[in-house]
């Protein structure tokens, strides 16, 4: 019996042994990485949402700045397969160089490739293609377990050689995606069976939802179980329009799901979607600091979770037609700490804060819940949480308000037993808010006996310590550092009061910008102690080197640094600086051994320059393309302090020579359709019966993506009265309908909630179009041509897996001329755009013929701005820009809609022939639309097309303009 625990102990957490490859294992307080325990401190991206290779580089080392040490990346069937056995891996889809791009960030990979994701994407990730097959998706059945398969030897592979094991970042392997609905164990256990096939070494995970207990705890040992499961937490909700909710969802305390392994908070909440189409500030808002700050800090104490992943980091775009059509528009900024256009936010602060401290603060990864927590005198308002580590005594203590709602300012004086000693400290927690103290804890060469500061990070610096300790502005803070003799204290900055008793010397203050104490001898190294506010704190970066850390005070962001001589190279972006005539806000400062006396900023060294960022210099030069020298004085403190370079300013052209071509041929009697393929089949896969037939499901016929043309012919009787047709779109469609050429209107989509689920039929009638035939159209005896042009919003997920509403078909369902017999046509897509993708183009006359593409001549075009008046049916309009954005910056360039919005139309944008989005009122709130540098030609010509449908008339939804969300010297 001992000797089976011993071995499971052994397996369990055995370090690596010098000379074999990295492990990862896990035991109930965390995972071990390569023999060293570490907190999984993760945050969401998708790949797929942000096509330009070169900015997944930006995002990942974004990450990394903020102290993050793995990034959880969903793949996205979807985005790879057009067609069953056809799948595409390159340029945007290149999965191998986004593997390669985290491991050079220095981050960690928890791989999830679903087959199922959810995530807000068209079909949850699965292909359109996948509604023709039988057999239920999300299930073992025949059919659906063919084509998982295939999916999962092709993604498989590329994730196992980029395992941890193999020198590479994947960790972590996640099957399948909240399957707690329709559970099938067989299923659950051949994504696993199939992964270890494809060499999938480490430990799989999965992410439960709602209800924590049901696939993890019960069949923990059973078929289907994974080694670590985890929790999907949510506590904010997605009302986005009501920002100041507190945990309408629960208190987000992630629950442990088992006694052998670490409390995984799988997706925990970051963001939101914007549901209530309130605008993603508002999300950012309803998520924003003072909830990270309460909710990650309690369910870091409370459960003594070590395992965290933050859904989304950085949330993107759904462009194309990557949207799933119900709780998404363009936009999939999400409300996240990085902004869609790659710009940081004050909840980066927030993460950056809370990053460094789980970074540098070893002990915070093996701890168990200690009692009696510090005593909060009777009748405070103030709680304590604590925990211990059990090797070292480090105590972590979470001081909160009791009402977990409460938004006053509370003060007490804790009655602390800390490892060192009883101490009576003040704390303060003012507004929602909360605070991890330590004591107890060897801080470098220092013994902090207890704190009522916040540790956000410490780094042995040239022979000291330096500690970063911060609090809220205003509160009254004590830190108590032992000494075996008094030590010679000197405060450089700030108003703090210094005691020595006793072997402990305390020091008294409270938080106003940044103090600043070194304190030397005492039988230890110097340190010096910066103890600032939670805005001055967040002003830090950290950056290690080969030679030892670094840490910056000021620029934007610090993505990497070099040591070389006496040169410290940061990788850094500065958005202001000398030249911009307020010299403070171009501040930078820099702590680094005494032996390096000059400050260079520029893309590193150590790497190849980046593309558009020109060669590295050489530390002689002191000129370097991305910044330069840097002059810098030497400060009491020991740093290096100077000011940046400001970005050079950029300019943007206006939007003008637009030329306008008016489309829908199609509606036209005469229109040759006969190379269309003809809708004539009898049986569908599909689980909804055709209403009438034809089958007209779009996908039965392998159109998938954006809209679709049906042509009907019939020969009239002359007493047809009333054409009746049914659509499905998806949330926020249309379709237009003309008979004989003649617009007799529109009727909006059928959505997921007609297609029913397993507790109710679906709706008999979802789509319904009715139209008067007018006086005079019909041509009897001879062919008369109905055209209708419909939306395909994007596919349905399957979250409840069932598969009613994953199949639900797009297009007609149903059609029907006072009964006369109908001979259809269809087109959607014309071939593969293998540059874009599957997902980038639809089926309108302008997107097969090609005038989205840069390469159209449009010269015959006349003359008119998108504000022009709008008759009903499809619009293009085109025109170019050259654009000369300054070499070695990062400026994030936006398109904006300045117009009132209808919906009386629906606008696609094509930059340079990729599909960026969709306008309208009728769509969603979004006026403003991100341009990625990489789609974007930053110093060159850019082609720029709108299709615009109107389905009645109305003014244009001009005018358009370029604007830029930021601009900062450096980059990726
Ligand atoms: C959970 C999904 O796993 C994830 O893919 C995404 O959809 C996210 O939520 C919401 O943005 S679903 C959970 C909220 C029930």
């Amino acid at each position: 019996m001992l000797l089976a625990l011993l071995l499971t102990c052994a397996t369990l957490v055995a370090p690596a042994r010098a000379g074999t490859a990295p492990e990862v294992t896990y035991d109930k307080y965390s995972l071990t990485v390569d023999g060293r325990r570490i907190v999984l401190q993760s945050a969401e991206f998708h790949y797929f949402r942000l096509p330009s290779q070169e900015l997944w580089r930006d995002v990942m080392e974004k990450f990394k700045a903020a102290g993050f040490n793995a990034v959880s990346l969903y793949f996205s069937w979807a985005y790879h397969s057009p067609a069953p056995g056809v799948y595409d891996f390159s340029g945007v889809r290149d999965v191998d160089r986004l593997l390669r791009t985290a491991h050079e960030a220095g981050l960690y990979v928890i791989a999830r490739p679903g087959p199922y994701i959810n995530a807000e994407s068209t079909g949850g990730g699965f292909p359109a293609w996948l509604k023709t097959v039988p057999g239920r998706a999300r299930s073992f059945e025949p059919g659906y377990r063919e084509a998982y398969r295939e999916w999962l030897h092709r993604i498989n592979p590329i994730i196992a050689r980029h395992q941890v094991t193999d020198g590479g970042p994947v960790i972590l392997y996640n099957a399948e995606n909240e399957y707690q609905v329709n559970t099938d164990a067989s299923y659950m256990q051949d994504i696993q069976d199939q992964a270890r096939a494809d060499g999938i070494t480490v430990p799989i995970t999965t992410n439960d939802c709602c209800d924590a207990g049901s696939w993890s705890s019960t069949w923990a040992t059973g078929p289907g179980a994974v080694q670590i499961p985890g929790v999907d937490d949510y506590p904010q909700s997605f009302e986005c329009a009501n920002p100041g909710l507190w945990g309408p969802w629960g208190e987000g305390l992630t629950e442990k799901l088992r006694d052998d392994i670490p409390v995984f908070a799988a997706e925990y909440q970051a963001g939101a979607i914007d549901l209530g189409n309130a605008g993603y500030d508002k999300c950012r808002e309803l998520t924003g600091p003072a909830f990270m700050k309460f909710f990650y800090k309690n369910n870091l104490i409370q459960t003594g979770a070590t395992m965290f992943s933050y859904y989304m980091g950085y949330g993107g775009t759904n462009w194309g037609w990557l949207a799933q059509p119900n709780d998404v528009y363009t936009s999939y900024d999400y409300g996240a700490a990085i902004t869609e256009a790659r710009r940081l936010t004050p909840k980066y602060d927030e993460f950056k804060r809370q990053g460094y401290f789980l970074e540098a603060v070893a002990p915070i990864a093996k701890t168990d819940a200690l009692t009696p927590s510090p005593a909060v005198p009777a009748g405070a308002a103030l709680t304590t949480v604590a925990r211990a580590n059990p090797d070292t005594g480090t105590q972590f203590v979470l001081v909160r308000h009791t009402d977990r709602a409460a938004t006053s300012a509370d003060s007490a004086t804790l009655d602390w037993a800390a490892p060192d000693g009883r101490y009576q400290v003040p704390v303060q927690v003012k507004g929602r808010d909360a605070h991890v103290l330590v004591a107890g804890y060897d801080l470098g060469g220092q013994r902090l006996a207890v704190s009522t500061s916040s540790i956000m990070t410490h780094a042995a610096i040239g022979g000291r310590d330096v500690a970063l300790l911060y609090g809220t502005a205003g509160a009254p803070g004590a830190t108590v550092l032992r000494y075996a003799s008094q030590p010679s204290v000197k405060v450089l900055e700030g108003a703090v009061r210094v005691a020595y008793s006793g072997g402990d010397l305390r020091l008294d203050y409270a938080h106003e910008g940044l103090a600043r104490v070194l304190v030397t001898g005492g039988g230890r190294r110097p340190v010096l102690l910066l103890i600032g506010t939670d805005e001055e704190a967040a002003r830090f970066w950290r950056a290690s080197t080969p030679a030892g850390p670094v840490l910056v005070r000021g620029t934007e962001l610090v993505r990497s640094a070099t040591l070389r001589g006496d040169v410290v190279r940061l990788k850094a972006d500065t958005a202001s600086g000398a030249a911009s005539g307020a010299a403070a806000a171009g501040e930078v400062e820099v702590f680094a051994p005494p032996s390096v006396k000059r400050v260079e900023i520029g893309p590193s060294s150590g790497q190849p320059a980046s593309q558009g960022s020109g060669q590295a210099a050489t530390p002689s030069s002191g000129q370097s393309v991305g910044g330069g020298d840097v002059p810098v004085t030497r400060t009491a403190s020991g740093s290096l302090r100077g000011v940046t370079r400001a970005p050079v300013p950029a300019d943007l052209p206006a939007l003008t020579g637009w030329r306008a071509h008016p489309e829908a041929p199609e509606a036209a009697p005469a229109f040759d359709d006969s190379r269309w393929k003809a809708a004539d089949h009898t049986t569908t896969t599909s689980p909804h019966p055709p209403k009438t037939l034809p089958v007209l499901y779009a996908d039965d016929y392998g159109f998938h993506n954006g809209n679709v043309w049906y042509r009907g012919h019939f020969t009239a009787t002359g007493t047809e009265t009333t054409i009746d047709l049914n659509a499905i779109t998806g949330l926020r469609g249309n379709y237009l309908v003309w008979l004989n050429g003649r617009y007799l209107g529109s009727a909006a989509g059928g959505v997921e909630a007609d297609s029913g689920d397993q507790w109710t039929p679906p709706n008999p009638d979802p789509g319904p179009g009715h139209f008067a035939v007018p006086a005079g159209v019909l041509k009897p005896g001879a062919d008369n041509v109905l055209a209708v042009l419909v939306a395909n919003m994007g596919h349905n997920d399957d979250w409840i897996a069932d598969d009613l509403r994953f199949k639900q078909p797009r297009g007609l369902v149903a059609a029907s001329v006072s009964g006369t017999p109908i001979a259809w046509r269809i087109q959607g897509t014309a071939g593969l755009d293998k540059l874009r993708g599957p997902l980038s183009t639809g089926g309108l006359y302008g997107e097969r013929t090609g005038w989205h593409l840069p390469k159209y001549r449009d010269k015959s075009w006349k003359e008119a701005a998108p504000s022009a008046a709008l008759t009903p049916g499809v619009t293009w309009y085109r025109t170019s820009f050259e654009l000369d954005l300054p070499k070695g910056q990062d400026v994030p360039v936006g398109l904006r809609f300045g117009g009132d919005p209808s919906p009386a139309y629906r606008v696609l944008i094509f930059l340079n022939g990729w599909n960026v989005g969709q306008y309208g009122a009728d769509i969603g709130p979004q006026r403003e639309f991100s341009l990625p540098a990489g789609l974007l030609n930053e110093r060159g010509t850019n082609t720029l097309a709108l299709a615009v449908t109107a389905e009645q008339p109305s003014a244009g939804p001009g005018p358009l303009s370029l604007f830029t969300y930021g601009n900062v010297r450096g980059g990726p």
